[in-house]
């Protein structure tokens, strides 16, 4: 399976280069980020950590209900130059950078300043076990996640990589073998921040990455293990450790956008599903087609709107499954945080650790279509309010209200007046549905027996989801319908908005021969595009093909 194989590491540029999947022009910043690298900091990098953003094809905000996605890692990536710094024995290790794993990050854009910072050993807690007392200890860096800067990501990947490989226990301080050490790193970024691509999860992943490398330990045996024979870091390994550190940015992700960047395979998109367990499968692209992003311009401040947005849409749809659950007989325990895919596992009677094959899903699915009716509000006109007030919601739970709000509010802030169970319930297992088939008409296009309406089909099952979207999950804005809207009367076969809404990007299926009168006739109908060329239009709009997944080269 693709999450059991190693992470590429390349000595050689051709076949890093053939493995890439990215254009030429891409490979001209490998040399010349080396060769800034050496005259910065006066000798050539040891490695370069590569992590690709994502674009997510279809299956929005569903992950966090457990169902599958269908993401693919895009072209654009980050790039982590970077090497061990000697310092002379001569030198006071007192000074930040020449302490044990001191580090001297850059950044190839000049609106991003040099940093030095190095990892503090911090006891955590101690408490006391029978007669013996055991030390919780762990490292720090600062990170404000009120206010994150360039350098917090590098600092995100850099905690998994401490915390698992290195003993924070001050006397280990004298053992230099067991100390992490000094590395000197350089970072430049093609993907835009917060427009929905995921740069964040290429700049925690390519941190991980860079720091695993440099430190000798992307084949190296775990701490946890015990057996003498080398271990090479896989790429689901890769995945976990980078959503743990992600978490130290502030940031409860799912596990779609790590998996993208690390496990997709170049010129395919990636079925992934988490229940029971993270599982990635490749999913060929038909050929002809072309996914064109378009960035709406429209920042969306996931952190500071998720208590009306993002955050609330997660507890709107855990609820949701509880409710559901007890109309439909579906068991739950009382403390349970169950989601709208174990309703639908339970209700077909999936056992623990089991799994429906995928048409067992997909008829479940079609089921829960109609199942989700009940929780529709009675005798509500149309056009009238769908939600329920939380007063409401928490009788429906069935549970009492403090217990109500140790499981569903004490880790998470929301703020609505109305909480809208059935609309969130009903696009999540339509999207859930239309992810399943968008991935089975790829396959029949892989196996030739797919019709030559493929592209059509895909398109609308894309457009299908922006309606969803923006009716049902209330995550689009004005200006992401409007450019869906210009993105299909400019040709596009389907286009929707992509990650989690509210601004950001879109993402369009159009046929390869017809992307650049699509990309002009949207530069022309899109007002904020008004007057852009060149490098300014291809920032915000760029076809993109699947690209490889994370990985190293390794200098001689
Ligand atoms: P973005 O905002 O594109 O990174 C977010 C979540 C995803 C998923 C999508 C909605 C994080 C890091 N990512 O994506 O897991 O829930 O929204 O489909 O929170």
């Amino acid at each position: 399976m693709a999450a059991q194989r190693p992470i590429p590491v390349y000595t050689n540029l051709t076949d890093l280069y053939n493995n890439l999947g990215t254009s030429l022009n891409h490979s001209v910043r490998w040399n010349d980020l080396a060769e800034e690298f050496r005259k910065r900091f006066g000798r050539k990098p040891a490695y370069i950590a590569r992590a690709p953003g994502r674009v997510n094809l279809i299956g929005e905000h569903i992950d966090y209900a457990l169902f599958g996605v269908l993401p693919a890692a895009i072209e654009r990536d980050i790039l982590i130059a970077c090497g061990p710094r000697s310092v002379p024995a001569s030198l006071p290790t007192q000074e930040t950078h020449h302490s044990p794993g001191s580090v001297i990050a850059e950044n190839l854009h000049t609106k991003y300043t040099r940093q030095e910072f190095a990892p503090a050993r911090k006891q955590s807690s101690s408490k006391e076990v029978g007669e013996g007392e055991i030390h919780v200890e762990g490292w720090h860096l600062d990170i404000n996640t009120q206010e994150l800067r360039w350098e917090s990501y590098v600092k995100a990947g850099y905690y998994g990589v401490l915390n698992h490989y290195f003993s924070s226990s001050a006397s280990s301080n004298a053992d230099a073998a067991e100390s992490p050490i000094p590395v000197d790193l350089l970072v430049t970024g093609s993907v835009p921040a917060g427009s929905g691509l995921s740069s964040s999860a290429a700049m925690v992943v390519a941190s991980t990455l860079a720091f695993l490398a440099v430190n000798g330990k992307l084949d190296e045996k775990l701490k946890s293990l015990t057996a003498d024979d080398v271990h090479h870091l896989t790429k689901g390994e890769l995945v976990k450790m980078s959503m743990e550190n992600e978490k130290r940015v502030g940031v409860n992700s799912g596990g779609m956008d790590q998996a993208a960047s690390v496990i997709s395979d170049a010129s395919s998109a990636l079925y992934i599903s988490f229940f029971p367990a993270l599982k990635a499968t490749p999913v060929p692209l038909p050929a002809g087609s072309v996914f064109v992003c378009a960035n709406s311009l429209v920042v969306a401040d996931k952190a500071v709107g998720a208590k009306r947005g993002y955050n609330l849409r997660v507890v709107e749809t855990l609820v949701g499954a509880r409710v559901l659950a007890g109309a439909l007989g579906v068991t739950v325990g009382e403390r349970e945080r169950i989601t709208l895919r174990e309703v639908v596992g339970r209700l077909l009677g999936e056992g623990k650790g089991e799994e429906l094959d995928v048409g067992e899903l997909q008829r479940g699915l079609e089921r829960m279509g109609k199942e989700v009716e009940v929780l529709r509000p009675k005798d509500v006109p149309d056009g009238g309010e769908l939600g329920v007030t939380m007063r409401e919601m928490i009788e429906l739970s069935g549970l009492e209200k403090d217990v109500f709000g140790e499981v569903y509010l004490s880790w998470v802030e929301v703020e609505a007046t109305h909480f809208q169970l059935y609309k969130r319930a009903k696009h999540v297992y339509a999207e859930a549905l239309r992810v399943l088939q968008f991935r089975q008409t790829c396959l029949d296009v892989a196996a030739s027996s797919g019709s030559s309406t493929a592209l059509e089909s895909l398109g609308r099952l894309m457009n299908e989801s922006q309606t969803s979207c923006a009716e049902l999950f209330q995550c689009s804005c004005p200006e992401l319908n409007e450019l869906t809207q210009l993105a299909r009367n400019a040709g596009a076969y389907g286009s929707r908005l992509t990650g989690a809404g509210w601004g950001g990007c879109t993402v369009s299926l159009v046929a390869e021969d017809k992307v650049q009168s699509f990309i002009d006739q949207i530069r022309d109908t899109y007002a904020p595009y008004k007057g852009l060329e060149g490098e300014a239009l291809s920032e915000v709009i760029f076809a993109t093909r699947p690209s490889s997944g994370a990985c190293v080269y390794k200098f001689d």
